[in-house]
């Protein structure tokens, strides 16, 4: 069995992505593997926070990683809440004041369109590798449904007209930005990695 550390103290990512990878494959979260750490994400590029993920625990423990950082952009909000999507409406990391802080910004503006953008970071044998997902949508005018987490209850993925909250995780990984990059590193592990 692959094994993989997936460097996330956030356990929705981690249940996210297991269908995903199905088998062949052996990921442990952070917890899962016995180390309890807050990994700092102080850039201002999804890209950067990832590698410094993957790197962070990779120097730890020398093991094949992966992390990812995601975004909420929102267009008529110069790319906000972006990188700062966890901590949009303070420290607290709360999602319902996030989302509603994002439904006041956006409750005089009529485009309402953006994405979810998904960067992971490999470190495969000591080499990085980088992998996007993107989803576009729009934002919902009030939150709807109880599925899911963070933005899900007010982001309405494009070719659809419920929100992630009320979708399934079947559903929700059909356009997830997420599924799309873990798909793209699946097909890359199974071509390099035996
Ligand atoms: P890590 O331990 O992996 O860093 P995190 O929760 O800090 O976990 P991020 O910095 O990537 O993760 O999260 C950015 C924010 O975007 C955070 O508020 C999440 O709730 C939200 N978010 C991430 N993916 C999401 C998704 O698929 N649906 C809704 N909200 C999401």
């Amino acid at each position: 069995m692959r094994e993989l550390i997936f460097a996330t103290n956030n356990q929705h990512k981690a249940d996210e992505i297991q269908p995903v990878l199905r088998d062949g494959f052996k990921v442990l979260t952070l917890r899962e593997s016995g180390i309890e750490i807050d990994i700092p994400e102080p850039y201002d590029s999804l890209e950067e926070n990832a590698k410094t993920k993957a790197r962070t625990i990779y120097q730890m423990t020398g093991q094949n990683c992966f992390s990812e950082d995601t975004a909420l952009e929102v267009n008529s909000l110069n790319g906000e809440p972006g990188v700062k999507s966890a901590r949009y409406a303070g420290d607290g990391r709360d999602a319902g004041a996030n989302t509603g802080k994002l439904l006041n910004k956006l409750s005089d503006q009529e485009d309402r369109s953006g994405r979810f953008r998904t960067v992971i970071a490999l470190i495969l044998d000591g080499q990085e590798y980088l992998f996007e997902g993107i989803c576009e949508g729009s934002i919902a005018d009030q939150p709807r449904g109880v599925k899911g987490f963070g933005y899900d209850p007010v982001f309405i993925p494009r070719g659809d007209n419920r929100t992630f909250a009320e979708m399934d995780l079947a559903e929700k990984n059909q356009y997830s930005h997420r599924a799309k990059a873990v798909s793209k590193l699946v097909d890359f592990l199974n071509s390099s990695y035996h």
